[in-house]
Parts: C-alpha cells; structure tokens; sequence
C-alpha cells in the first residue's frame, strides 16, 4: 500500500488523493512528472501527469483523460490505474520506451468531489450559471469543435447544457490548452466515461464518416479484442451516433477536428446497466486490467503505423 503511495484500487478514492498519489509518483520516480495545467471554477488544482523515460528529446505521445463526467467513478479509477502500471510494471516497458503519455486523471474535479460529499450522480461541473438556480455546465457538451450542434442543449437546466460559450468552463479549457500546446507529439487522443462498454469513434456530432474511419476503426477493434480476451468484458465498436446516440461539443471531436490527433477514440467502461454509475469497488482492478491491456494493443498497433 505504501508505495503505491495509499491508492489501493480496492475503493474509489477522492480527488486528494489521487493527486497526492501522482505528486508522489512524480517525486519518486525520474520517468514521471506533474505539473498543474489549470484551476477548476471552485479553485482546485487539474494536474496533468507526464511518463517519458527521459531518452532525450520528447517522442510520439498518447494522451489520456478521465473524470470529465463527475459520476462515472471507475474512468479516473481506471486511468490511475493505467497510470500506475506504466509507471510500475515492466510488462509494459516498451508503452513507455516508444511514447511519451500524457495522463489527467481527473479533469471535472469539482463535480468529483460533489459526487462524494452531496449528490452520487451529479454530471456537470460546479460554476453557477447567470439568471437560474441551475448549477453546472456539461463538460463533454463544452469544446470548441461543432459547439451548438446536435445532442446539446442550451438550457442551463439540462444535463447536456453546452455552456454559455465554447469553453466556457476552466476545466475544459485548461485541458484543451494543454493538448494543444503538445498536438504536435500527441498520436493519439483517449478519454475514458461509463457506462456501456463501448470503444467510440469519430464523429460524435454527425452520422457522416471521416475518411480515415476504417483506419480508426482498425485500430478500434484491436483494443476491444485484446480488452475482451481478458476476462470476457464485451465491447462494441462504432461512432456514437451509430451505436449510442448523437452528441456535439465533445472532447474526441475536439481531439480530432481542431487539435488535428488523427486517433481519438471515447471509452465507456464497464458495465452495461447492472450497476451504471455505482460500479462496485470490487471491479476496479479488472476493469483497470482488461483497459491495460485494449489500450497497450492499441498503443503497440499505433506504434507499427
Ligand atoms: N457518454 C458520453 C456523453 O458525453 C459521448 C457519450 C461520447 C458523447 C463522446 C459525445 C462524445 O454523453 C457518457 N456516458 O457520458
Ligand atoms: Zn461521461
């Protein structure tokens, strides 16, 4: 427990104590770096975590998010987890020897918090929006790409509200910053939600195809076979609109039409309705273990390209 610096898996653990576990990794560990990329509406700190073993000179690079939904437990679960075997398990040594991972475990952190001191199933962020009592922008709903399109709503009431403006919460923007001020190294774009166990691909905002999709695709269903072959989890592989539904203003649009990262690819992690949000405790480290494994074989796909 101690040098994984108090992060169990065994719980969800708050947003404290993921970012001291990432501090510490940082602090112990000359591959790893932290640094804070911006300042929630409520003042807390989003850090950003570096791996690079440090051969010199920055190398092709795979971003990571989670937490950008305030209820969805298991994404920066699972993304510290991802992190904590990059950083710890030689299994995965050649991941970090031919990219550079950028990980934020958790962008939406003030919602997390909310989520474990006032209302389990709160989405949005936490600004207060003019003129209504309504709290909270969607931050998947927020980004500047096709901003206003359809599955987004500019009612401040709603759980799709898109906010006032592109990027209107810190959050957000602190993230698009930060990708943009490496989409040159950055190869490939995934942020992580839940629920349904699905491996989407671009475009979130129309029902059209972007000419590279059956190369996304590809790379797609490589990762949900390897994520499959550990213990059975099934996924599907499509666009939202096909497969979910349609939605504008979401990060992978954003990753892929103004950031210019030709791979972005949204996660929903497990499960497919049992226990939605509540995702139990106990499954983090196998949903952290069978994700490893879709996104180091997609990793080591992307690699040979
Ligand atoms: N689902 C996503 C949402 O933001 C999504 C689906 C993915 C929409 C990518 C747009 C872009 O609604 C959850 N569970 O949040
Ligand atoms: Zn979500």
């Amino acid at each position: 427990l101690k040098q994984n610096g108090g992060m169990s898996f065994t719980r969800y653990h708050r947003y404290n104590e993921i970012i001291s576990y990432a501090k510490q990794q940082a602090a112990r560990d000359g591959m790893v770096s932290y640094q804070s990329i911006g300042t929630s509406s409520e003042g807390r700190e989003i850090g950003l975590v570096k791996i690079s073993d440090g051969t010199g000179g920055n190398k092709p690079a795979i971003w990571m998010d989670g937490g950008i939904h305030a209820r969805e437990w298991i994404s920066p679960a699972t993304v510290t987890y991802i992190m904590h075997k990059l950083i710890t398990d030689n299994n995965y040594r050649d991941l970090v020897q031919n990219f550079d991972w950028y990980i934020v475990p958790i962008i939406n952190v003030d919602g997390y918090e909310y989520t474990h001191t006032r209302d389990r199933l709160w989405r949005k962020t936490r600004r207060t929006n003019q003129g209504t009592h309504c709290v909270g922008t969607d931050p998947n709903r927020n980004w500047g790409f096709k901003w206003g399109g359809p599955g987004s709503s500019g009612d401040p009431c709603s759980e799709i509200y898109r906010g006032p403006k592109p990027f209107s919460e810190p959050e957000t923007s602190a993230v698009a910053n930060a990708v943009l001020a490496r989409r040159n190294q950055i190869k490939m774009y995934l942020t992580f939600h839940s629920y349904s166990q699905l491996w989407l691909l671009p475009w979130s905002y129309t029902r059209q195809r972007p000419s590279d999709y059956s190369e996304l695709q590809r790379l797609g269903l490589i990762g949900a076979r390897a994520l499959a072959s550990t213990y059975g989890t099934r996924y599907r592989v499509g666009s939202a609109p096909e497969i979910l539904y349609e939605a504008a203003g979401g990060s992978d649009d954003w990753a892929k039409g103004s950031a210019g990262i030709k791979y972005s690819y949204t996660l929903e992690l497990r499960d497919t309705g049992t226990y939605g949000f509540a995702l139990p405790a106990s499954q983090i480290t196998a949903t952290g273990e069978e994700t490893l494994r879709g996104v180091a074989a997609t990793a080591r796909a992307l690699h040979k390209t």
